[in-house]
């Protein structure tokens, strides 16, 4: 059992201190009629979103580059049909990962029901090596876990095998391979569950992104899943500045569902906004018991719902805060591994796989190491200054707008995406001109090229 600091003791007689003082509000917030906070406003909101199948009265969730599973209906009972694949996915502009995921897609397509469903998931393995699928902190029968010989027999490659069950919970779930080499492979998927009747407040707008880390070596397109050290960390798939912008009015209600499955635990930080933490991967936090921060842990295998009124306009960074994880294809800048042709091959082990240790001691960046190749980010004419400076160099800085010019980031400022690396996104909260003229521009799938804006 931990032990409890003095400043433990106190966060709990103040939790305790809240929850007396609230007496029954806790369940207040779980009553609350949705029709008594269905304005006009939310009615035009939910008719600029398109995919949802779900009833009218709920906002759907935007799980930006990840696609939506559609189902069927067949004697009440939802049916997804849900194939694991390999797939090719564009992390960056130009860097085409071969990564395992479901419906073409890494990660998997979002699963989005409302609690009470009866729900059939037909699944289908298309991969080279048997799977099943496990359905992260759902309450379900034994038969249905998707544990390998525990709870049902392996999905040979080619095999199909019908999940069935009813759902009494409601939160942010997610679906994986219970294989783990698979699962860091890119084997994982959101499965969220809305509430019968809303969370007390409403939101106006909510977002699901899924955070995942892969080693990729120099000149290699393949993942090395054995490796402890990363250098390309993804939000739903795409590696800032790739990331797509979440797109808020001024003034909105905002929801942001975090979902790590990955080798570290991601701090995840908002500027400009602080947020209380409304839910875990175990669904939603009593009212009473939620706490405000700007940096959330989203520990592995574990969810985090966040909630804040986006009060303050301006194009706002949304990033996990491990410095190594703010960068793109990190590779010695200095070392041998990062010249052409001296890729390092994936499947051995740690010290040859990302290898930077060992690498390292042939050369560094210490002033007067005249083997170390020259820096090419950097003007000729002060390099010779700079390189006086012990430590240098450090950080590159490659904007690169054109390349990931899309809706969402028409009207950034010139050079944003020099700032969105790695596990990076941006929270847009826009007047309501510019939200206007983004959501049209994101209605008919047209980038402005930059004369023009
Ligand atoms: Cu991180």
């Amino acid at each position: 059992m931990p032990r409890l600091t003095p400043i433990d003791i106190v966060k709990v007689l103040a939790l305790l201190a809240v929850i007396l003082a609230s007496g029954s509000r806790v369940g207040i917030g779980f009553t609350q009629p949705q029709s008594a906070q269905h304005s006009e406003h939310q009615q035009a909101l939910e008719k600029e979103q398109p995919e949802s199948q779900l009833p009218r009265g709920f906002v759907t969730v935007q799980t930006p580059d990840i696609p939506k599973l559609a189902h069927t209906i067949e004697k009440g009972v939802k049916v997804f049909h849900l194939i694991a694949e390999p797939v090719k996915r564009e992390f960056l502009p130009g860097r085409v990962i071969d990564v395992w995921g479901y419906n073409g897609s890494v990660p998997g397509p979002t699963i989005e029901v409302v609690e009470g469903d009866r729900v059939r998931v037909v699944f289908h393995n298309n991969l080279p090596e048997p799977t099943t699928v496990h359905w992260h902190g759902l309450e379900v029968p034994i038969e249905m876990d998707g544990v390998p010989a525990i709870s049902q027999p392996m999905v040979l490659p080619g095999q199909t095998f019908s999940y069935e069950f009813t759902l009494h919970q409601n939160g942010t779930f997610f679906y994986h391979a219970h294989m783990a080499m698979q699962e860091m492979m890119g084997l994982i998927g959101f499965f969220i569950i809305h509430p019968r009747v809303s969370y007390h407040p409403r939101v106006d707008k909510d977002f699901g992104l899924i955070l995942q880390e892969w080693a990729v070596l120099p000149n290699n397109t393949i993942p090395n899943t054995m490796a402890m050290e990363f250098n390309l960390l993804t939000i739903n798939g795409k590696a800032g500045p790739a990331t797509t912008p979440l797109v808020v009015r001024l003034g909105e209600r905002v929801r942001i569902r975090f979902l790590n499955l990955s080798m570290d635990h991601h701090p995840m930080h908002l500027h400009g906004h602080q947020f209380y933490v409304t839910g875990t991967e175990a669904g939603r936090i009593p009212n009473a018991l939620w706490f405000p921060e700007n940096t959330v842990l989203v520990g592995v295998a574990q969810a985090r719902a966040v909630e804040f009124v986006a009060k303050y306009p301006g194009d706002w960074m949304l990033h996990c805060h491990l410095p190594h994880h703010m960068m793109n294809q990190m590779v010695s800048m200095v070392g041998p591994i990062a010249q052409a042709g001296h890729g390092l091959k994936t499947g051995m082990g740690m010290e040859e796989g990302m290898g930077l240790a060992a690498q390292e001691q042939q050369v560094s960046n210490l002033v007067g190491q005249s083997e170390s190749p020259r820096p090419q980010h950097h003007e000729a004419e002060s390099e010779a200054t700079q390189k006086r400076v012990p430590g240098f160099p450090q950080d590159m800085w490659m904007p690169m707008d054109d390349a990931v010019a899309k809706p969402e980031t028409y009207g950034m400022a010139e050079g944003w995406s020099g700032a969105i690396q790695g596990m990076s996104t941006v929270v847009r909260v826009l007047r309501p001109e510019m939200y206007k003229k983004v959501r049209s521009l994101m209605a008919a799938g047209q980038s402005l090229p930059r004369e023009s804006r």
